[in-house]
């Protein structure tokens, strides 16, 4: 490959992770930081490393000026947007495409696309992926909604076509209902996102999230790599991820991959992708939403696959094919992935942000912990709390869950509080041991809310 510059416009372990996998392809690094992140190891890593400003993210990490006057002033030619700030931003896309510069992801039609939840769901459909029963795009009003709730029967649920992250959602759960679900998931959708527009659908009551992680080219080559479940989640925040899913046969993951590549090289998609299904009781499954960005949990597809998604990724936008077919793909034993963040699981999660006294990292045979905390580091208190993410890799399920046990005994994190201890609860859950998780999984078993 030719010698090329990449800009990371973001932070944590993310940006970590991207100065990997361009290093291992030869590029070089340039970090952004914000004033709150001067000693932060995403600025030591990169070959040259820019301060953009204060510690807010609207004027650090979201000020798309001054991330394209970085770039431009340091010769990067790419920028790597991570997950959160600017990564589904399709004008930050076409502003660096306009600026001449690569951005590392899909293509903004893309990303505005799958930005409407209703145009997401239609697209979909049209290449075979089927949604869950509802209305046919939008809802205008109350009648609708009741007329459509009647045909399809409660309880149903009322959803933002900006939404996504359960923003602007609301389940009803019969007629009586209606008016003030209605008005409420109408007036937070218009305050979250500026666009009040809702879509109904039949209300699956306890669903796992399955998501099929895709790679295409642009040019209509996607491949699948397999999926993972996500149904271990608070309040819409995911928590602990695993591939593949115990839910999930090869016959349903035939299905499930295939479903995914038809609709994603239907429209052409290019660059890492996920498209997220709910799976109901009976193990039918539904396209919910596709999300086009790396995403945090995508080291359990990692361990599994063996390939390095953030080098494939960052490969595409430069142009190259990828670099296997769907038949090189061998899924190989069982990954977990839990999210260690710096709050109290004992006070309902509160963040806890503060300086790291002692900091032991857990090692050994498959395991793999993807951090940017360091002895003596502080946790600034203005940006989200993911401190690290321990991914333990093993031949089965069980070996996986052991391995993740002994780690998360290894680990020592000294000076602040983290979720260590709640993550030894899950391990040791009966019904987690089992498989036997869904959604409601943490309200049911943990009494969490
Ligand atoms: C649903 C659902 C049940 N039925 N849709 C939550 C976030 C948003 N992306 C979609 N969500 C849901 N949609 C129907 N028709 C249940 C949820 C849901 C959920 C989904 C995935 C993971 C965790 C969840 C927790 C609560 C509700």
């Amino acid at each position: 490959m030719r010698f090329e510059k990449i800009l990371i416009a973001n932070r944590g372990e993310i940006a970590i992770r991207i100065i990997r996998a361009a290093k291992e392809l030869n590029l070089k690094t340039v970090a952004i930081y914000s004033e709150a992140d001067a000693d932060a190891l995403h600025t030591r890593l990169a070959d040259e490393a820019v301060c953009i400003g204060p510690p807010p993210a609207r004027d650090s990490y979201l000020n798309i000026t001054r991330i394209i006057s970085a770039a431009e002033i340091t010769g990067a030619r790419a920028i790597h947007p991570g997950y959160g700030f600017l990564s589904e931003n399709a004008e930050f896309a076409e502003i660096c495409e306009s600026c001449g510069i690569i951005f590392i992801g899909p293509k903004p039609e893309h990303i505005r696309a799958m930005g409407d939840k209703i145009k997401a769901k239609e697209t979909f459909a049209k290449f075979g992926a089927a949604g869950i029963p509802g209305s046919d795009g939008e809802i205008e009003n109350i009648r609708d909604a009741k007329k459509i709730a009647l045909k399809i029967g409660y309880p149903v649920i009322l959803k933002a076509a900006a939404g996504g992250g359960g923003k602007g959602m609301r389940i009803v759960r019969d007629e009586d209902e209606m008016e003030s679900g209605f008005r409420i998931a109408q007036a937070e959708a218009k305050a979250a996102f500026g666009d009040p527009r809702l879509y109904i659908e039949k209300y699956i009551e306890k669903p796992r999230h399955i998501e099929v992680q895709v790679l295409g080219d642009g040019e209509g080559n996607v491949v699948a790599l397999g999926e993972r479940e996500c149904s271990i989640q608070r309040r819409h925040q995911k928590l602990i991820e695993e591939s593949p899913s115990v839910a999930v046969d090869e016959e349903l993951r035939k299905k499930l991959m295939e479903t995914a590549i038809r609709a994603s090289a239907g429209i052409g998609y290019q660059s890492a992708g996920t498209i997220e299904f709910l799976m109901d009781e009976n193990k039918n499954f539904y396209f919910m939403e596709m999300n086009t960005r790396i995403q945090v949990e995508h080291p359990v597809t990692e361990m599994v696959t063996g390939i390095d998604i953030l080098k494939e990724q960052i490969k595409i936008a430069l142009g190259e094919k990828i670099s296997f077919k769907q038949d090189d793909i061998k899924l190989r034993g069982h990954a977990i992935e839990c999210r260690i963040n710096a709050e109290d699981p004992e006070r309902n999660f509160a963040p806890c942000p503060g300086k790291i006294t002692f900091f032991h990292m857990p090692q050994g045979i498959g395991v793999r912990f993807d951090t940017h905390i360091f002895a003596g580091y502080t946790i600034p208190y203005t940006y989200d709390s993911l401190i690290g993410k321990l991914i333990c890799h093993g031949n089965s399920r069980l070996e996986a869950i052991a391995r993740m046990k002994r780690s998360l005994e290894e680990i020592v994190i000294e000076g602040i509080t983290t979720t260590i201890p709640f993550h030894l609860k899950v391990m040791n859950n009966e019904k987690f041991i089992s498989g036997d998780i869904s959604t409601k999984f943490l309200e049911e078993n943990f009494k969490l809310k």
